[in-house]
């Protein structure tokens, strides 16, 4: 009985041992599981990662080749750039070298005669270089003609000097620095806003231009630079009759300094016009007429022979009376130009000028 006992007991005992054991294990088991799920998960997500890194690794590498396509584009455009260069460089090496020749006219009178809107007229200047420094001097330019020769491109330029002071002693010593080669010396009629003859200012203005100034004006460096004068008797719109009263009238107010000036025909070429710079009377004619005066012979160009000859011959057909001969004024009873009228040629202009070998022309340029 006892032993029965003690052996059910120890079957008891082991029963009980042996659910222990298998609790524990079942304990281990679901831990185990546990563990294992987690290990699933960080799988899982990891791979979600690699396969986001490996898309971002597939567009660096795009972008990679994008950029060095790029990048060989931009070295054949440098390629390509560097050829243009050398090109352009042998280009340049084979063109003729440009040098300039410059012509200086300086524009003298007394304030408000008209000087600026003269020289605007007449010259048309393409380039407004600003003021003389320290003087009182508006310089502009005006390209005449362009020259080729084989290894030259010679470039002659009209440099204006316009005057802007109050009286015309100042500008004197402008002319003492500079060598000029023509020299416009403006007059007017009437003041600036005038509707009629001022005599008053025309007497200041005779004053101005009084032979012991001319003396000054015309002293041997003038005389040996200078190739054209012009008295431009302005602001001949005031007066009213006939283009010969009207020119006859101007004249005579200024007869003194005409007179001053007749005793410098012999030396130096001297002109006197009487116009508009307003109403363009008279005003295009200093362009041939500087041209033709200053400018060398060889110093034309097809477009400057096309413009002087259809000035110049043009205009003797329109009017029977000519200028006075080129050199010296105008002799008693000659009419010079009238402001109303298309300047005729200057004596001999025709024959001074360079044949050209093209049709006459029809066209004229914009000078005026
Ligand atoms: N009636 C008339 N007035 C003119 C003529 N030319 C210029 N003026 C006037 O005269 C004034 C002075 O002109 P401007 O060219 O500045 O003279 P500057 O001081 O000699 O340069 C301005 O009011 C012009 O409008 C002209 O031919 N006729
Ligand atoms: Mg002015």
């Amino acid at each position: 009985m006892l032993f029965l006992t003690i052996l059910l007991g120890l079957v008891a005992l082991g029963a009980s041992a042996a659910a222990v054991a298998l609790y524990l294990q079942t304990s281990r088991l679901k831990q185990q599981h546990l563990d294992a799920n987690k290990h699933i998960q960080a799988l899982q997500s990891s791979q979600v990662q690699n396969e986001s890194m490996r898309s971002q690794n597939a567009q660096l590498s795009q972008m990679v080749e994008e950029a060095r396509d790029e990048d060989r584009k931009k070295v054949e455009w440098l390629d390509h750039q560097q050829q243009e260069i050398d090109w352009l460089r042998a280009e340049l090496e084979k063109r003729p070298k440009i040098t300039q020749k410059r012509y200086k006219i300086l524009t003298v009178g007394v304030k408000w005669t008209g000087k600026t809107s003269l020289t605007l007229k007449w010259s048309n200047p393409l380039v407004d270089l600003g003021a003389l420094q320290g003087t009182k001097i508006e310089r502009y330019e005006r390209t005449v003609s362009h020259v080729t020769t084989k290894e030259v491109v010679t470039e002659h330029v009209f440099e204006i000097g316009d005057w802007g002071g109050e009286h015309i002693v100042d500008a004197q010593q402008e002319l003492i620095m500079d060598e000029i080669h023509g020299l416009l010396m403006v007059v007017d009629l009437a003041g600036k806003e005038g509707q009629r003859v001022d005599q008053q200012r025309v007497h200041d203005q005779l004053r101005e231009f009084q032979p012991q100034s001319l003396k000054y004006f015309f002293g041997p460096k003038t005389l040996a630079s200078c190739k054209a004068v012009v008295l431009f008797i302005n602001k001949s719109d005031v007066l009213s009759g006939t283009p010969a009263e009207v020119e006859r009238e101007a004249k005579n107010y200024y007869k003194p300094l005409i007179d001053a000036l007749e005793l410098y025909k012999s030396q130096i070429d001297i002109r006197v016009l009487v116009g508009s710079a307003t109403y363009g009377h008279s005003t295009h004619f200093l362009f041939s007429h500087f041209v033709e005066r200053i400018l060398p012979k060889n110093a034309y160009d097809t477009q400057l022979l096309q413009r002087m000859k259809a000035d110049l011959p043009h205009s003797a057909q329109a009017i029977p009376h000519g200028l006075p001969p080129a050199h010296g004024m105008q002799q008693p009873g000659q009419h010079g130009m009238h402001p109303h009228q298309v300047p005729p040629p200057p004596a001999g202009a025709a024959t001074r000028l360079p044949q050209p070998a093209y049709p006459q022309a029809t066209s004229r340029f914009n000078g005026r």
